[in-house]
């Protein structure tokens, strides 16, 4: 069986929402660390471009978005907690909410001066430069992560009054077993807890933090350290990819919300390949063949214009 390698950094909330999961599905699995801002020369031969974090990666399939990855991990472990047959699409959708309005909410929150004042990459100045000057490089073109820090901390706070009153009921937001919703707020929730002068934020809220801790418990799973050429390698090496038919040669798919770096190739149906999703078929000089699969919900795919492939 081939390895599960998940591409991601320490302090990334959605690499803490996969690495979580990974605990709760039982899955081992490989870690390479990437540096938090680019370059990241050994993961662009395998993403073809994309460079939000996390990326999963099995032999030269690559999976982008935590809320795709889920579903593979979910697969793979056999195991249907993730997305409860009776209320798969409900959960799917609030964690879509979760992912995209809450994290937008929380990022307005860790990224507040007094926030930042802690943080040890905003303590040299050189180093804070290069962040955010690649961070403004990565969502060029987009207001999505943007929000007034007011408006953030009123829905901060509305989000957890809610939290507390459902939770005073019932263990997880779906019932007695964690669901992908509990998954996706939990990492939001993370990011602020992460951050020491913020963490008085969940001091009125001791239901909310005994489901924090009930989430901790899940753990990380068995997991490795490999570095990045190491997983180069297991692309390269990798069986060839399984059939697959080709729909549309001349395409790129991008994200609809920030990171508008484009991953061009074929669209193809392949075999294996999860429901509901973009699948690029891609030849890099590197590692060979590669599959770059897309979630539809929060991605776009158009035809490459002459000359911009
Ligand atoms: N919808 C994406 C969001 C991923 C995302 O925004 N990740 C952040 C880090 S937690 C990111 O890519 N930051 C810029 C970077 O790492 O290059 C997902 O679920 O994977």
């Amino acid at each position: 069986m081939q390895d599960v390698i998940l591409h991601q950094y320490d302090s990334s909330p959605f690499s803490e929402k996969i690495r979580l999961m990974l605990g709760y599905l039982e899955l081992e699995s490989l870690w390479v660390e990437i540096p938090p801002i680019m370059p990241r020369d050994d993961l662009m031969p395998l993403t073809g471009g994309y460079r939000r974090t996390p990326v999963l990666q099995i032999g030269r399939e690559i999976y982008c978005d935590s809320a795709l990855m889920a579903k593979v991990l979910a697969e793979r472990a056999g195991d249907d907690r993730l997305f409860p047959v009776d209320a798969a699409a409900t959960a799917e959708v609030f964690a879509q909410w979760i992912d995209t309005f809450l994290f937008r909410v929380v990022v307005a929150l860790a990224f507040q001066p007094k926030a930042l004042a802690g943080n040890q990459v905003m303590q040299d100045p050189s180093e804070a430069a290069a962040f955010m000057a690649d961070r403004a490089a990565f969502t060029a073109g987009s207001t999505a992560l943007q929000m007034d820090l007011s408006v953030a901390q009123s829905h901060f706070t509305s989000f957890l009054d809610m939290m507390e009153r459902q939770l005073a009921n019932v263990r997880f937001l779906f019932g007695e077993v964690a669901s992908i919703a509990d998954f996706s707020v939990y990492h939001c929730l993370w990011f602020i807890e992460a951050r020491p002068i913020l963490a008085s934020e969940f001091a009125l809220y001791p239901q909310v933090q005994r489901w924090m801790a009930s989430m901790q418990a899940f753990g990380h799973g068995q997991h490795l350290s490999i570095d990045s050429s190491a997983a180069l390698e297991q692309a390269r090496r990798a069986p060839d990819l399984a059939k697959y038919e080709l729909l549309q040669d001349g395409v790129q798919v991008l994200p609809i919300d920030y990171g508008f770096q484009p991953v061009a190739g074929a669209l193809v149906a392949a075999s294996g390949a999860p429901r509901d999703c973009y699948s690029i078929f891609r030849v890099d000089e590197v590692v060979g063949q590669v599959l770059v699969h897309f979630p539809k919900i929060g991605f776009r795919i158009e035809a490459v214009s002459q000359g911009s492939e």
